[in-house]
């Protein structure tokens, strides 16, 4: 049978609540650890900040947990890792992001987030790799996320689920990363199905109605992290300007190499404002 059949989340009839639960329990399980106080899930670029969090309690393979997904990209790891922060915060690390463009629908893409929500975590901490708008923001430069504009026409709410978006992401988290690092500046998010990047009538839309960082994940999972009643951070490594911002043609190997060399700084920046928490 393949992996996309034997997902539980793929059944219609199955509570993806109970889902994540079971996920819970399975993380407890293979970790030893009861629960966690804050997740984070590391996109492309800060892979690094793992190490400098705190110390490393267990790692496991994401297939290992209920309902989680093979990774789709390589350099996108597929584990979860439990850590201790040196004041004493368990972190949840999500290594394993299930993006809306590999095509399984909204429950596998927000299922770590609502998983990590089971485990205890009330703090949801997600970072990405994105386009920039503002041509202030060179390639390498590490962003707060202050809103966002969801338009992948779909959402992880099911049914007449009616749920607040007033200061998704938290003010008080942001003024905490700022204390961190006061240079940080912040923008809206806007998140594009992808897996193409935008055209640059797209990019100059995205600017029009009010955006400044194109991405491929993140909206639909602040809205489930919002479900589940948690506080939010969202970060954006620019990793390119985005199509049309820059002359240049957008390529994957470009995207890579500028989320490597900015990797030590902005894990480092990610490793304090968590350890500030
Ligand atoms: I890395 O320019 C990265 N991810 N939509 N646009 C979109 N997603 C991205 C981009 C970009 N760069």
């Amino acid at each position: 049978m393949s992996e996309t059949l034997s997902n539980p989340l793929d059944d219609p009839a199955a509570d993806p609540f109970e889902i994540a639960a079971e996920a819970a329990d399975d993380i407890t399980r293979l970790t030893g650890m009861p629960r966690h106080d804050i997740a984070l899930t590391l996109g492309s670029g800060w892979g690094q900040a793992a190490e400098l969090i705190g110390e490393t309690v267990a790692t496991i393979p994401a297939t290992e947990v209920t309902g989680f997904s093979k990774p789709a990209l390589e350099g996108h790891v597929g584990t979860l890792r439990s850590v201790v922060t040196p004041r004493g915060k368990h972190v949840l690390i999500i290594g394993a992001r299930t993006h809306f463009y590999e095509g399984h629908g909204p429950r596998r893409v927000v299922h770590s987030v609502r998983t990590a929500a089971a485990t205890g975590a009330r703090t949801m901490v997600l970072t990405n790799g994105a386009g920039g708008i503002k041509h202030t923001w060179k390639p390498g430069t590490p962003v707060l996320i202050s809103d966002h504009i969801n338009l992948t026409g779909s959402t992880p709410l099911e049914g007449a689920t009616f749920v607040d978006l007033t200061d998704l992401y938290s003010v008080r988290l942001r003024d905490l990363a700022r204390m961190i690092d006061p240079s940080l500046d912040e923008g809206v998010y806007c998140q594009f199905t992808g897996p193409q990047y935008e055209t640059p009538a797209e990019v100059q839309m995205a600017k029009a109605i009010g955006g400044h960082i194109v991405g491929m994940s993140t909206a639909l999972e602040a809205i489930a992290a919002r479900q589940a009643g948690m506080e939010i951070l969202g970060f954006s490594l620019i990793t390119n300007m985005a199509a049309g911002i820059q002359t240049t043609p957008l390529s994957h190997q470009e995207v890579m190499e500028a989320g490597q060399a900015a990797g030590p700084v902005i894990s480092s920046l990610l490793a304090r404002v968590i350890g500030a928490m």
